[in-house]
């Protein structure tokens, strides 16, 4: 087998998109958005982490394809004319522009539905309660206290936001992007049969510091990078008054907290990785802060 995860992963990806989405219309939508490049870090966490607990890579691979089905929705989502409204997303016209409105939601709903069908299957664990848990999980990260409730305090917050509102910025990111981040990992270990109480709890820290460290580079790639770099437009975010770190604190200082989170995750990792290889998962750290896409 190849062992690359980036085509691991396609390949799970496509797979699924294929035995699930019946309507053939419907189905080559998906497989614009859902194929179409992407870093793949939440399937990678779910993946690393499950090796990291000698978990089966087989399960893993399902359980981070819901974890990107679940992504890829809400990035189809928020490029909306009634969200953020984008025509570009990994450096292709978004899928409401290549298609319509209308596809684009239902193509949407069908991925986020679909994560939830992948994980209730058994080849994402052959365990119903691990699959139960994860389901879970997943469901209370994605949902309305979780990104979709980080989405609507973001529309709230922007673009209104002044000095004192620091703390909800960092809790509405937490929400928005941090919570599927911190997931992925969370997944990654149930998925290895990992039910200690406290292992679990170290590594969902782990997962929130990725995801805060995540979210700040992404918001200094958006002052600092190009759209063909990134695949997507830049510059949006100050134009459109959008409450980020850097337009609170300032670019000096987000890059401070991006090294403090990305240096508390490793920490982390070196405690629950103790007398394990957890080289693949500290390179993937590191790739947070030094990514340029
Ligand atoms: C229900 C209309 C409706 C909208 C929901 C839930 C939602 C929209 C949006 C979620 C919030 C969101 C899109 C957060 C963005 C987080 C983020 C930094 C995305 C970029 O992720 P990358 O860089 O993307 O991992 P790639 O393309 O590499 O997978």
């Amino acid at each position: 087998m190849n062992r690359d995860p980036l085509s691991l992963i396609e390949t799970v990806l496509r797979k699924n998109i294929e035995l699930f989405i019946a309507e053939k219309h419907l189905r080559h939508a998906c497989l614009y958005s859902v194929l179409a490049g992407g870093k793949r870090l939440r399937p990678q966490l779910v993946l690393e982490v499950a090796r990291l607990f000698g978990g089966n890579e087989n399960h893993a691979l399902e359980v981070g394809a819901a974890v990107e089905f679940i992504h890829c929705y809400s990035l189809i989502h928020d490029d909306l004319p009634a969200m953020d409204d984008d025509d570009l997303r990994r450096g292709r016209p978004t899928l409401h522009k290549k298609y319509n409105d209308a596809t684009a939601i239902l193509a949407g709903d069908a991925l986020l539905t679909m994560a939830f069908e992948v994980l209730s299957e058994e080849t994402a664990h052959p365990d119903p309660m691990i699959r139960c848990q994860m389901i879970k999980h997943l469901s209370s990260a994605a949902g309305g206290s979780g990104m979709v409730q980080g989405q609507y305090e973001d529309m709230k917050l922007t673009p209104h936001f002044n000095a004192e509102d620091q703390d909800h910025i960092i809790a509405m990111q937490a929400n928005k992007t941090g919570a599927l981040i911190a997931v992925s990992c969370v997944l990654g270990a149930l998925a290895a049969g990992q039910s200690h109480d406290t292992i679990l709890d170290t590594i969902q820290k782990y997962g929130f510091h990725i995801g805060t460290a995540f979210q700040l580079k992404d918001d200094l790639l958006d002052i600092e990078s190009t759209s063909a770099a990134l695949g997507k437009n830049t510059g949006k975010d100050s134009a459109a008054g959008k409450a980020t770190l850097p337009a609170l604190i300032g670019q000096e200082k987000s890059y401070k907290l991006l090294s403090h989170h990305i240096e508390m995750a490793q920490m982390l990792l070196e405690g629950f990785s103790a007398g394990k290889d957890s080289s693949a998962l500290s390179k993937l750290t590191s790739f947070v802060r030094e990514r340029n896409c």
